[in-house]
């Protein structure tokens, strides 16, 4: 076996001019990504050796209860970019509020805010299924020297300066884009180093998986419900093929992959749908559309919506770009 020899920091140090206004700036911003990947996957991986599954006890901002993994992961994210003297702001799915970064910086020049689904998935924790992390960076909008503001955390993905996940599954692997092709990296976790293991990953420009969680159907928009139906139907290439894990992470990878559409409509359950757009949605669309997919809220290109709130939700399909266009023409037809 060709052993994949192209390290993680070796790939950042090439591509180091690539990240715009960069001083180094992304070497610190994925090295801290990276440690707080090493750590968290340590703890996925054995939790269910010590006493460290279950509900903390506590409810996050979405109402959910909270997993102790969710809170282990969020801690550890959040201090490993605070420690990097380039973060001004940091907003989390498990924080009702974003968090001013000062650190020593009392001049606030740090530049950018990040923003993290820290475990996403987190209901596969206790089943021993994959789950992940999510992450999404700006450039702040407001003067360096300032405190940071909900400004600088409401901008449309477009914006984004990079963006990625790390998926804890079989393999755990950091998939990150920083505008130019998306780069997958495996960890050897002998030797806790990541390898460029699937460079310039390429959505197939069609598919035959979909992703959906089908018991919601009835609850579904009409256009959602045909599509649905179309992709069960005997024609063509048809039916495909249903593959839901409930974790937006490995859904999306598997489909990456192996070409599909991972949707999660609005219902008449969730008017918005349930996903978050600025640290679910808006990071995926990025990796999507740099891996020649797409992703939309069934009307509309994710990335340029623009954010009300900090938390909101969208409609969200993504994927193999013909199929999220067909998808988009059944909508079509119920305006
Ligand atoms: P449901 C996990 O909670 C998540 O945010 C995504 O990772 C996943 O795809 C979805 O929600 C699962 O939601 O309602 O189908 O269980």
């Amino acid at each position: 076996m060709q052993w994949k020899t192209k390290t993680l920091g070796e790939f950042i140090i090439e591509n180091q001019a690539e990240f715009q206004y960069s001083t180094g700036e992304l070497s610190k911003l994925i090295n801290a990504i990276r440690l707080a990947a090493k750590v968290v996957n340590h703890e996925v991986n054995k939790a269910g050796l010590i006493d460290i599954l279950g509900a903390a006890g506590e409810t996050n901002v979405q109402g959910e209860s909270q997993q102790k993994l969710d809170v282990l992961a969020n801690e550890k994210f959040i201090q490993a970019l605070e420690n990097r003297e380039i973060v001004c702001g940091i907003a989390s799915e498990e924080e009702t509020d974003f968090i001013t970064v000062n650190s020593l910086d009392e001049n606030h020049q740090n530049k950018y805010v990040v923003l993290i689904d820290p475990l996403d998935g987190s209901s596969n924790i206790d089943v021993n299924v994959s789950v992940g992390t999510i992450f999404s960076i700006y450039r702040r909008l407001t003067p360096s020297g300032s405190p940071v503001t909900l400004e600088d955390f409401l901008q449309p993905g477009i914006n984004q300066v990079a963006a990625g996940y790390i998926i804890y599954g079989t393999s755990t692997m950091l998939v990150y884009t920083t505008g130019h092709g998306v780069n997958g990296f495996t960890l050897n976790p002998a030797i806790g180093t990541f390898y460029l293991s699937h460079p310039n990953m390429q959505f197939p420009d069609t598919g035959r998986i979909y992703s959906v969680n089908e018991g919601n159907y009835i609850h579904f928009p009409q256009g959602v419900k045909d599509y649905i139906k179309y992709c069960q139907m005997e024609e063509g290439d048809r039916p495909y093929t249903s593959r839901y894990i409930g974790s937006l992470v490995s859904d999306f990878h598997r489909n990456l992959i192996k070409g599909g559409i991972y949707m999660y409509p609005k219902s008449s359950l969730n008017s918005n749908g349930k996903l978050r757009l600025l640290y679910e949605c808006n990071p995926m669309a990025l990796l999507a559309e740099q891996a020649g997919g797409k992703a939309s809220d069934g009307h509309r290109r994710i990335l340029e919506i623009q954010p009300g709130e900090l938390h909101e939700r969208v409609p969200f399909f993504c994927g193999s770009p013909r199929m999220v266009e067909k998808a988009e023409e059944f909508m079509g037809r119920y305006p």
